[in-house]
């Protein structure tokens, strides 16, 4: 690590100084039109600049001689998106997997499974991998069945409409006789659950009120546990940019933003936002400290509660202690969540007699009793009286694939998928009902592996675990996105075979027995669209380079798969890869025509080399969330049992569980600020990375712009790391009971006291894996340290930010990080 780097390193972490700048487009755009994609004049005649598009949005990339030399965005972006202009660290990088490579003693039929993610690896031929791969399906599925075989693959792959890893794993396992899958996800694994009994549907990945609304009537914009200047660099297809342009005209509106973070987040400090530092997990008594005020001094809007929701009394009479004898107010809440009780009273005032949207990330559901939050959120906006008025209420998605971003009018392609045509011919689908039924909230993984057969509660029913032999995973990496990894560690060795299709050695991919080499997007055709709510553009994702080394598509290993399986019509039907495409775009053309908007016949516009874009209408642009609801609760009721919001639910009630009752309230969490010990007397909170998609593109040049002294950077309040000795650009160890991670130290105030903040997505990276009971990591994975356990009975989500550690400075020789490199072995 060169000691010049720790600074600027951490300066651009903390600053994020290139936020400031305006992106200019590649193509020498300037504004956004794509009619202004115009290659560069003064290039040399072999280089070429070809159109794609990955989650961080279109991109340019310019060819030289076979080779990439430069990326960046193909429509002007409204701030720099980094993540944009490192396409050739992502092609080129040091540690790509290059061959078909097994692990020695899979190989050799070593039966150890301990010795997965420390065995010497063998590179064979394709040959040989597709035999391994297609006679252990056939031997499992001999053996025992679908129950036996993991294919949930959960993960954030890349964009396409086509090459879609885990989709297309799915179709070769729906095509084979099925798998076991799994419910939920890890973004809103809590609020996803709970949002459909209050609201009656599943909120956090719907439209929200338009932000144009939003620029025009609202008076004050919260940004509860929402980081939107990170957040929105990417997007779950691709992002179109639009909801950072509009929280840029949001700040330009000089509009009263606050963020309630324990971090002083990028937004935070780009949006010049008041920053209320508050304990993580704490929200639940901040909003009642804030509900109890509203109620004390009358201002909740008591026609609202009435007209609106159902059940307000029960939770009044809980919030004003008639129950437990605890009155829940401003004075109770600030001891809990470190904000003054004059404050949380002036918020209270605020909110009511202003107009306010709360916009809420996930953060704070992330973590045990995680539904909680979300469900105390729309109590105290039920209570505020504002939903379904125009900039007014809550939004789950501000923060996510831009949100409120208006939805256009014009084509929508199809996709390729995991179920299929014709599926009669040689498997049936007895086994759909069968394996639906062993499909398990996803979180659990771990406990799955190590305990088949048990029974856990889930939403009101009961999951029985299934009997998990083998696992193929794609687009996922499980030991840097899952809870308490010296756990998963064991759970792991307990199948009997793990399949990888990976681009790179992530920690996943060092962890399985056979491990199948694939292409980036930038290596084959594709399409996609863009703005997972606006539906604003079509973005071709065109070939920019071969295919590197051996790597194949995963398209093309599932269907010679298919093949050997005898069912190669079924997964293909004959089709090629510009065949997909073309289908997938007449669909959109198709559905673009019947909304009267015109688009190119696909030849025209795969040659024009650039996006198509679709325009919203003035209905769109004022379109407001539960506007009709509240103009006529009868005629367009909610999809709950009572058709009103469910500030109280019955069903949740008569659940009978009790880490989540009939109406949101107060748990204390097993780990959080105020409920410290002295072995781990600090609380952890695990936000996502500013310059990677979780553990993407932590290997490329980018990380120097975070890393410290070459390890992932961690924030600590500088009177916590006064205490301990430890000074800026340390290196420090960060332990507590279920493990121990390195990290760079980055002292600040933009981090409340008493917390300390490691992001989610940096790569696992054990110093003596199997030599150790707590195996060092000595990059700085978060989730070495994270509690793996369910946020309750209901939602079974994860609970990362549930967590206390200890910090030390690091004394000695601090071993290099070294998972950035070809594993050992599979160097050949
Ligand atoms: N502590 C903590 N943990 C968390 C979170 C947190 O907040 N705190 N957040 C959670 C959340 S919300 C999420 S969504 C998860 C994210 O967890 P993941 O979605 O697993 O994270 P990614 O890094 O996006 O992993 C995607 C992998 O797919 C690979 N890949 C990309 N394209 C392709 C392809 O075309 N084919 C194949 N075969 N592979 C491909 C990439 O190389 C990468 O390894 O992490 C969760 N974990
Ligand atoms: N650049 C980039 N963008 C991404 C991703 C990425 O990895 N990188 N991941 C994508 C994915 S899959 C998802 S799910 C979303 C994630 O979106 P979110 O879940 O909203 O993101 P987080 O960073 O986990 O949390 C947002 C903020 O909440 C704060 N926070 C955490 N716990 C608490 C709490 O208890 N109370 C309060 N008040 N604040 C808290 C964090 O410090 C952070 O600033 O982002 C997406 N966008
Ligand atoms: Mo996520």
């Amino acid at each position: 690590m060169k000691k010049d780097n720790v600074n600027a390193s951490r300066r651009s972490f903390i600053k994020n100084s290139s936020l400031g700048v305006a992106g200019t487009s590649l193509l020498g755009g300037t504004t956004g039109v794509v009619g202004s994609l115009i290659a560069p004049s003064a290039v040399a005649a072999e280089s070429k600049t070809v159109v794609t598009a990955a989650h961080w949005g279109p991109l340019g990339v310019v060819v030289e001689d076979g080779k990439v030399v430069k990326s960046g965005p193909a429509i002007p972006a409204p701030v720099e998106n980094e993540l944009q202009s490192v396409v050739a660290d992502q092609l080129y990088s040091e540690t790509r997997v290059k061959y078909p490579m097994v692990r020695k003693g899979y190989l050799e039929g070593n039966k150890d499974n301990s010795l997965r993610g420390r065995d010497e690896w063998v590179r064979v031929s394709w040959d040989k991998a597709f035999e391994l791969v297609d006679s252990e399906f056939k031997r499992v599925r001999a053996e025992g069945g679908a129950e036996n075989i993991f294919g949930g693959s959960y993960g954030w792959k890349s964009s396409g409409a086509l090459h879609s890893c885990r989709t297309l794993l799915h179709r070769y396992l729906n095509a084979t006789g099925g798998f076991v899958g799994h419910k939920g996800d890890y973004s809103t694994g809590a609020a996803q659950v709970i949002m459909p009994h209050v609201l009656g549907t599943i909120e956090v990945y719907e439209q929200q009120t338009s932000w144009e609304t939003i620029l025009e009537s609202s008076e004050i914009v919260v940004l509860w546990s929402a980081n939107p200047m990170t957040t929105l660099r990417i997007a779950w297809t691709s992002t179109d940019q639009q909801g950072i342009e509009y929280f840029n005209k949001l700040k330009e509106s000089g509009k009263r933003i606050i963020c309630i973070d324990p971090v002083r987040s990028e937004s935070c400090e780009y949006l010049g936002a008041e920053w209320i530092p508050i304990h993580t997990a704490t929200d639940v008594p901040l909003m009642l400290g804030m509900a109890h005020t509203l109620v004390e001094e009358n201002k909740h809007d008591q026609d609202f509660l009435k007209k609106y929701t159902t059940g307000y009394d029960k939770f009044e009479a809980y919030l004003l202690g008639k129950e437990d004898g605890q009155v829940k107010n401003a004075e109770w809440a600030s001891k809990i969540c470190g904000i003054p009780a004059d404050v949380i009273k002036q918020l209270a005032r605020d909110f009511s007699s202003k107009r306010t949207m709360l916009m809420a990330g996930w953060g704070m559901q992330r973590q045990r009793h995680g539904e909680q939050a979300h469900w105390m959120l729309v109590t105290l906006a039920s209570m505020l009286g504002q939903i379904g008025l125009p900039g007014g209420g809550f939004g789950l998605s501000y923060h996510y694939s831009n949100g409120g971003a208006p939805t256009a009018t014009g084509g929508s392609l199809s996709s390729i998928s995991a179920t299929l045509e014709n599926n009669s011919s040689n498997t049936g689908q007895s086994w759909l009902a069968k394996t639906s039924a062993l499909s398990f909230p996803l979180a659990r993984i771990a406990d799955v592996l190590l305990n088949p057969g048990k029974k856990i509660q889930h939403n009101g029913t009961e999951v029985t675990y299934p009997d998990i032999k083998l696992i193929y995973w794609t687009g996922g990496n499980p030991f840097v996105h899952h809870q308490d990894t010296n756990l998963l560690v064991k759970a792991w060795q307990k199948p009997e075979t793990v399949i990888v299709n990976e681009i790179y050695w992530t920690p996943t991919a060092r962890m399985a027995d056979i491990v199948l080499p694939v292409t980036t997007s930038y290596e084959r055709n594709d399409l996609t669209m863009s703005g997972d709510y606006s539906m604003m553009n079509i973005f071709p994702m065109k070939q920019v380079v071969e295919p590197q080394f051996e790597a194949k598509n995963d398209y093309d290993i599932f269907a010679e798969l298919a093949k050997r399986a005898g069912v190669e019509q079924q997964f293909t039907e004959g089709k090629s890869e510009m065949d997909w495409l073309k289908a997938f775009y007449q669909d959109a053309f198709d559905s673009a025509r019947k909304n009267r908007v015109i688009m190119p016949k696909f030849e025209k516009f795969w040659e024009e080399n650039k996006p198509i874009t679709f325009k919203a209408n003035e209905k769109a642009k004022k379109w407001v969330r539960y506007e009709e609801f509240r103009n006529d609760p009868l005629l367009n009721p909610l999809g709950t049992p009572s058709g009103k919001i469910e500030i109280y639910s019955d069903v949740v009630a008569k659940m009978g569980y009790d880490d989540c009752k009939g109406h949101a309230s107060w748990m204390v969490p097993e780990e959080f600020a105020g409920n410290v010990t002295p072995e781990a007397p600090l609380a952890l909170v695990t936000p996502h990375p500013y310059y990677r998609l979780h553990s993407q593109l932590a290997h490329t040049s980018l990380r120097q712009k975070y890393a410290v002294n070459d390890r992932e950077p961690v924030l600590i309040h500088k009177d916590d790391a006064a205490a301990r000795g430890i000074v800026d650009g340390d290196i420090v160890r960060i332990f507590n009971k279920r493990g121990q991670v390195l990290a760079g130290a980055v002292v600040t105030d933009g981090v409340i006291k008493g917390t300390v903040a490691l992001h989610e997505g940096a790569w696992y990276d054990p110093a003596d894996l199997g030599q150790s009971e707590l195996p060092l990591c000595k990059n700085g994975c978060p989730n070495v340290l994270t509690r793996d356990e369910g946020t309750s009975k209901l939602a079974q989500g994860n609970s990362p930010n549930t967590c206390t550690v200890q910090v030390e400075k690091f004394t000695g020789q601090a071993p290099e990080v070294t998972v950035f490199k070809q594993p050992k072995h599979a160097k050949s």
